[in-house]
Protein backbone atom coordinates (compact mmCIF):
# COMPACT_ATOMS: atom_id res chain seq x y z
CA UNK A 1 0.00 0.00 0.00
CA UNK A 2 1.00 3.50 -0.27
CA UNK A 3 1.26 4.99 2.96
CA UNK A 4 3.29 7.83 5.03
CA UNK A 5 3.13 10.83 7.66
CA UNK A 6 2.48 14.22 5.99
CA UNK A 7 3.39 17.59 8.41
CA UNK A 8 1.14 20.66 7.85
CA UNK A 9 3.77 23.77 9.05
CA UNK A 10 3.01 26.99 9.16
CA UNK A 11 2.01 30.38 10.83
CA UNK A 12 -0.68 30.40 13.53
CA UNK A 13 -3.85 31.07 12.38
CA UNK A 14 -3.44 29.95 8.28
CA UNK A 15 -5.59 27.24 8.21
CA UNK A 16 -3.35 23.81 8.89
CA UNK A 17 -5.81 22.23 11.32
CA UNK A 18 -8.53 23.42 8.97
CA UNK A 19 -7.27 22.07 6.07
CA UNK A 20 -6.07 18.46 8.06
CA UNK A 21 -10.14 17.91 9.49
CA UNK A 22 -10.85 18.56 5.69
CA UNK A 23 -8.82 16.00 4.37
CA UNK A 24 -9.54 13.66 7.29
CA UNK A 25 -13.42 14.07 6.77
CA UNK A 26 -13.38 13.91 10.82
CA UNK A 27 -12.91 16.77 13.27
CA UNK A 28 -9.54 15.86 14.69
CA UNK A 29 -7.84 19.28 15.98
CA UNK A 30 -9.77 21.93 16.84
CA UNK A 31 -9.85 25.26 14.76
CA UNK A 32 -10.83 28.65 16.11
CA UNK A 33 -9.97 32.81 14.93
CA UNK A 34 -7.64 33.18 17.50
CA UNK A 35 -3.64 32.33 17.15
CA UNK A 36 -2.00 29.39 18.67
CA UNK A 37 -5.00 27.21 18.77
CA UNK A 38 -3.14 24.26 18.06
CA UNK A 39 -0.43 23.26 20.77
CA UNK A 40 0.34 19.87 20.44
CA UNK A 41 1.75 17.34 17.44
CA UNK A 42 -1.79 15.78 16.17
CA UNK A 43 -2.12 13.21 14.33
CA UNK A 44 -4.92 12.42 11.69
CA UNK A 45 -5.80 9.77 9.36
CA UNK A 46 -7.32 8.93 6.58
CA UNK A 47 -7.39 5.66 4.95
CA UNK A 48 -9.28 4.87 1.47
CA UNK A 49 -8.10 1.40 -0.37
CA UNK A 50 -4.28 1.11 -0.72
CA UNK A 51 -3.86 4.03 1.04
CA UNK A 52 -3.28 5.55 4.34
CA UNK A 53 -2.38 9.41 4.93
CA UNK A 54 -1.04 9.98 8.59
CA UNK A 55 -1.52 13.90 8.63
CA UNK A 56 0.48 15.17 11.23
CA UNK A 57 -0.74 18.94 12.76
CA UNK A 58 1.80 21.15 14.54
CA UNK A 59 1.42 24.85 16.46
CA UNK A 60 1.69 27.56 14.36
CA UNK A 61 5.37 28.97 14.11
CA UNK A 62 5.66 31.73 16.33
CA UNK A 63 8.50 33.12 19.06
CA UNK A 64 8.11 31.14 22.32
CA UNK A 65 7.47 33.28 25.03
CA UNK A 66 6.81 30.61 27.92
CA UNK A 67 7.64 27.17 28.43
CA UNK A 68 4.46 25.68 27.18
CA UNK A 69 5.26 28.42 23.75
CA UNK A 70 9.01 26.34 23.83
CA UNK A 71 7.01 23.31 24.06
CA UNK A 72 4.99 24.12 20.77
CA UNK A 73 7.89 24.71 19.26
CA UNK A 74 9.68 21.37 20.07
CA UNK A 75 6.48 20.32 18.74
CA UNK A 76 6.94 21.59 15.01
CA UNK A 77 10.58 20.53 15.38
CA UNK A 78 9.84 16.91 16.07
CA UNK A 79 7.20 16.67 13.74
CA UNK A 80 8.75 17.67 10.85
CA UNK A 81 11.74 14.92 11.79
CA UNK A 82 11.36 12.17 9.34
CA UNK A 83 8.42 12.59 7.26
CA UNK A 84 7.48 11.78 3.79
CA UNK A 85 5.63 14.87 2.77
CA UNK A 86 5.95 18.85 4.13
CA UNK A 87 2.50 20.94 3.67
CA UNK A 88 3.64 24.22 3.66
CA UNK A 89 0.61 26.48 4.54
CA UNK A 90 0.05 30.42 3.34
CA UNK A 91 -3.11 32.78 4.26
CA UNK A 92 -3.89 34.32 0.93
CA UNK A 93 -5.75 37.25 2.92
CA UNK A 94 -2.50 38.12 5.07
CA UNK A 95 0.20 37.68 2.30
CA UNK A 96 3.26 35.62 2.16
CA UNK A 97 6.22 36.88 4.53
CA UNK A 98 9.96 36.99 4.11
CA UNK A 99 10.49 34.92 7.17
CA UNK A 100 8.06 32.33 5.98
CA UNK A 101 10.03 32.23 2.54
CA UNK A 102 13.78 32.59 4.50
CA UNK A 103 11.56 28.92 6.24
CA UNK A 104 10.25 27.38 3.03
CA UNK A 105 14.05 27.55 1.71
CA UNK A 106 15.09 26.18 4.61
CA UNK A 107 13.18 23.05 4.14
CA UNK A 108 14.10 23.53 0.42
CA UNK A 109 17.58 22.90 1.32
CA UNK A 110 17.08 20.33 4.25
CA UNK A 111 15.27 18.16 0.69
CA UNK A 112 11.93 17.51 2.02
CA UNK A 113 9.30 16.73 -0.10
CA UNK A 114 6.89 20.13 -0.25
CA UNK A 115 3.78 20.74 -0.93
CA UNK A 116 2.81 24.47 -1.16
CA UNK A 117 -0.67 25.56 0.06
CA UNK A 118 -2.03 29.00 -0.33
CA UNK A 119 -5.05 28.86 1.70
CA UNK A 120 -7.64 30.88 2.02
CA UNK A 121 -8.12 32.10 -1.25
CA UNK A 122 -11.93 32.76 -0.92
CA UNK A 123 -10.88 36.01 0.70
CA UNK A 124 -9.24 37.82 -1.74
CA UNK A 125 -9.56 38.27 -5.53
CA UNK A 126 -8.31 36.65 -8.60
CA UNK A 127 -6.19 39.18 -9.03
CA UNK A 128 -4.71 38.83 -5.92
CA UNK A 129 -4.41 35.46 -5.84
CA UNK A 130 -2.38 35.62 -9.25
CA UNK A 131 -0.18 38.05 -7.84
CA UNK A 132 0.81 35.58 -4.97
CA UNK A 133 1.20 32.64 -7.27
CA UNK A 134 3.84 34.39 -9.27
CA UNK A 135 5.23 35.81 -6.15
CA UNK A 136 5.93 31.72 -5.52
CA UNK A 137 6.99 31.16 -9.24
CA UNK A 138 10.34 30.85 -8.09
CA UNK A 139 9.93 28.32 -5.85
CA UNK A 140 7.85 26.20 -8.83
CA UNK A 141 10.79 24.12 -9.64
CA UNK A 142 12.05 23.79 -5.46
CA UNK A 143 8.72 22.62 -4.68
CA UNK A 144 6.52 19.40 -5.48
CA UNK A 145 3.10 21.04 -5.96
CA UNK A 146 2.36 24.89 -5.43
CA UNK A 147 -1.45 24.89 -4.92
CA UNK A 148 -3.93 27.35 -4.51
CA UNK A 149 -6.76 26.70 -1.81
CA UNK A 150 -10.09 27.52 0.06
CA UNK A 151 -10.68 24.94 2.59
CA UNK A 152 -14.47 27.21 3.86
CA UNK A 153 -15.42 26.70 0.08
CA UNK A 154 -13.77 23.88 -0.84
CA UNK A 155 -11.61 24.50 -3.69
CA UNK A 156 -8.34 22.10 -4.77
CA UNK A 157 -8.70 20.16 -1.44
CA UNK A 158 -9.43 17.16 -4.28
CA UNK A 159 -6.07 18.12 -5.98
CA UNK A 160 -4.12 18.77 -3.11
CA UNK A 161 -5.51 15.14 -1.47
CA UNK A 162 -4.36 13.52 -5.07
CA UNK A 163 -0.71 15.48 -4.78
CA UNK A 164 -0.38 14.12 -1.68
CA UNK A 165 -1.18 10.57 -2.17
CA UNK A 166 1.15 10.79 -5.35
CA UNK A 167 4.35 11.59 -3.24
CA UNK A 168 3.40 8.57 -0.93
CA UNK A 169 5.65 6.17 -0.78
CA UNK A 170 5.20 1.81 -0.58
CA UNK A 171 4.57 1.10 2.93
CA UNK A 172 2.93 0.07 6.11
CA UNK A 173 -0.23 0.44 7.69
CA UNK A 174 0.53 2.45 10.81
CA UNK A 175 -3.19 3.13 12.21
CA UNK A 176 -6.26 0.43 12.08
CA UNK A 177 -8.80 1.22 10.24
CA UNK A 178 -11.08 2.42 12.61
CA UNK A 179 -8.20 4.89 14.18
CA UNK A 180 -8.25 8.73 13.03
CA UNK A 181 -5.83 10.03 15.70
CA UNK A 182 -3.32 9.55 18.16
CA UNK A 183 -4.45 11.29 20.66
CA UNK A 184 -6.88 9.39 23.66
CA UNK A 185 -10.49 10.22 23.82
CA UNK A 186 -9.81 12.17 26.96
CA UNK A 187 -7.51 14.36 25.18
CA UNK A 188 -9.92 14.80 22.32
CA UNK A 189 -12.70 15.99 24.74
CA UNK A 190 -10.61 18.48 26.82
CA UNK A 191 -9.46 20.30 23.34
CA UNK A 192 -13.20 20.26 22.05
CA UNK A 193 -14.05 22.47 25.34
CA UNK A 194 -10.81 24.92 25.26
CA UNK A 195 -12.24 25.39 21.85
CA UNK A 196 -15.53 26.40 22.61
CA UNK A 197 -13.88 28.06 24.96
CA UNK A 198 -11.66 29.62 22.56
CA UNK A 199 -14.22 30.80 20.41
CA UNK A 200 -16.83 32.45 22.83
CA UNK A 201 -14.33 34.40 24.96
CA UNK A 202 -12.55 37.61 24.22
CA UNK A 203 -8.76 38.02 23.60
CA UNK A 204 -6.86 38.66 26.13
CA UNK A 205 -7.64 35.07 27.74
CA UNK A 206 -7.68 32.32 25.54
CA UNK A 207 -3.94 31.87 25.52
CA UNK A 208 -3.71 31.20 29.00
CA UNK A 209 -6.48 28.19 29.22
CA UNK A 210 -6.01 24.69 29.75
CA UNK A 211 -8.68 22.06 30.09
CA UNK A 212 -7.90 19.05 32.51
CA UNK A 213 -10.66 15.93 32.88
CA UNK A 214 -10.94 14.52 36.44
CA UNK A 215 -13.89 12.37 35.92
CA UNK A 216 -14.81 10.23 32.94
CA UNK A 217 -17.55 7.81 34.08
CA UNK A 218 -19.96 5.93 31.96
CA UNK A 219 -23.19 4.51 33.47
CA UNK A 220 -25.58 2.86 31.17
CA UNK A 221 -26.62 4.96 28.73
CA UNK A 222 -25.23 8.21 30.21
CA UNK A 223 -21.50 9.13 30.15
CA UNK A 224 -20.95 12.09 33.22
CA UNK A 225 -17.48 13.75 31.91
CA UNK A 226 -15.97 16.42 34.44
CA UNK A 227 -13.69 18.88 33.70
CA UNK A 228 -11.67 21.72 35.05
CA UNK A 229 -11.08 24.79 32.93
CA UNK A 230 -7.63 25.97 33.83
CA UNK A 231 -6.82 30.13 33.64
CA UNK A 232 -4.05 32.04 35.29
CA UNK A 233 -5.89 35.06 36.68
CA UNK A 234 -8.99 35.26 39.10
CA UNK A 235 -10.21 38.41 37.02
CA UNK A 236 -10.44 35.93 34.11
CA UNK A 237 -12.06 32.85 36.10
CA UNK A 238 -14.78 35.76 36.39
CA UNK A 239 -14.98 36.20 33.16
CA UNK A 240 -14.99 32.42 32.28
CA UNK A 241 -17.47 32.08 34.81
CA UNK A 242 -19.45 35.03 33.31
CA UNK A 243 -23.00 36.53 34.99
CA UNK A 244 -24.63 34.38 36.99
CA UNK A 245 -22.67 31.60 35.30
CA UNK A 246 -24.09 32.43 31.58
CA UNK A 247 -20.47 31.72 29.81
CA UNK A 248 -19.93 28.77 31.58
CA UNK A 249 -22.75 27.32 30.93
CA UNK A 250 -22.86 28.60 27.19
CA UNK A 251 -19.17 26.81 26.83
CA UNK A 252 -20.62 23.48 28.83
CA UNK A 253 -23.72 23.38 26.34
CA UNK A 254 -21.45 23.82 22.96
CA UNK A 255 -19.00 21.75 24.20
CA UNK A 256 -21.36 18.81 25.20
CA UNK A 257 -22.88 18.67 21.80
CA UNK A 258 -19.81 17.88 20.34
CA UNK A 259 -18.54 15.32 22.53
CA UNK A 260 -22.27 13.70 22.53
CA UNK A 261 -21.49 13.44 18.68
CA UNK A 262 -17.52 12.21 19.36
CA UNK A 263 -18.76 9.48 21.74
CA UNK A 264 -22.10 8.73 20.47
CA UNK A 265 -23.51 8.74 24.15
CA UNK A 266 -25.71 11.26 26.30
CA UNK A 267 -23.24 13.41 28.14
CA UNK A 268 -23.73 15.13 31.38
CA UNK A 269 -21.03 17.70 31.31
CA UNK A 270 -19.53 19.69 34.55
CA UNK A 271 -17.07 22.11 34.52
CA UNK A 272 -15.05 23.81 37.08
CA UNK A 273 -12.91 27.12 36.12
CA UNK A 274 -9.97 27.29 38.23
CA UNK A 275 -6.69 29.44 38.87
CA UNK A 276 -2.97 28.53 38.15
CA UNK A 277 -0.91 31.46 38.18
CA UNK A 278 1.71 31.46 34.85
CA UNK A 279 0.88 27.65 34.71
CA UNK A 280 2.22 28.33 31.04
CA UNK A 281 5.99 28.29 33.06
CA UNK A 282 5.24 25.23 35.10
CA UNK A 283 6.95 22.16 32.91
CA UNK A 284 5.03 19.55 35.04
CA UNK A 285 1.47 21.20 34.57
CA UNK A 286 2.03 21.45 31.17
CA UNK A 287 2.28 17.79 30.94
CA UNK A 288 -0.46 16.81 33.64
CA UNK A 289 -2.48 18.76 31.16
CA UNK A 290 -1.94 16.78 28.50
CA UNK A 291 0.86 17.88 26.47
CA UNK A 292 4.13 15.54 26.22
CA UNK A 293 6.37 14.43 23.81
CA UNK A 294 4.99 10.74 24.81
N1 LIG B 1 -12.19 32.30 4.90
C1 LIG B 1 -11.47 31.21 5.19
N2 LIG B 1 -11.19 30.93 6.48
C2 LIG B 1 -10.47 29.83 6.75
C3 LIG B 1 -10.02 28.95 5.74
N3 LIG B 1 -9.32 27.95 6.33
C4 LIG B 1 -9.35 28.20 7.66
N4 LIG B 1 -10.04 29.33 7.93
C5 LIG B 1 -10.29 29.96 9.24
O1 LIG B 1 -9.05 30.43 9.75
C6 LIG B 1 -9.03 30.34 11.18
C7 LIG B 1 -7.83 29.56 11.64
O2 LIG B 1 -7.95 28.22 11.22
P1 LIG B 1 -7.12 27.04 11.92
O3 LIG B 1 -7.36 25.83 11.12
O4 LIG B 1 -7.41 27.01 13.38
O5 LIG B 1 -5.63 27.58 11.68
P2 LIG B 1 -4.25 26.94 12.20
O6 LIG B 1 -3.24 27.22 11.14
O7 LIG B 1 -4.45 25.53 12.57
O8 LIG B 1 -3.97 27.85 13.48
P3 LIG B 1 -3.03 27.51 14.77
O9 LIG B 1 -3.46 26.20 15.33
O10 LIG B 1 -3.34 28.65 15.69
O11 LIG B 1 -1.62 27.52 14.28
C8 LIG B 1 -10.36 29.70 11.58
O12 LIG B 1 -11.26 30.72 11.93
C9 LIG B 1 -10.80 29.00 10.29
O13 LIG B 1 -12.21 28.85 10.21
C10 LIG B 1 -10.35 29.26 4.38
O14 LIG B 1 -10.02 28.57 3.41
N5 LIG B 1 -11.07 30.41 4.19
MG1 LIG C 1 -4.20 24.58 14.36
Amino acid sequence: MKSGFITFVGKPNVGKSSLINALVGEKVSIVSPKPQTTRDRIMGVYNESGVQMVFVDTPGIHKPRTKLGEYMDKCVKSATTDVDVLVEVFDAEKGIRADELDRLNGYIEAGYNIIVVLNKIDLIKKERTAELLSQLAPYANKVKEIIPCSCRKKINLDILKNALIDLLPEGQQYFLDDEISDKPLSYMICEIIREKALLLLQDEIPHGLGVIMQLYEKKGNVTSIECDIVCERESHKQIIIGDGGSMIKRIGQSARRDIEKLISDKVYLSLFVKVREDWRNNNNFIRDIGYSDK
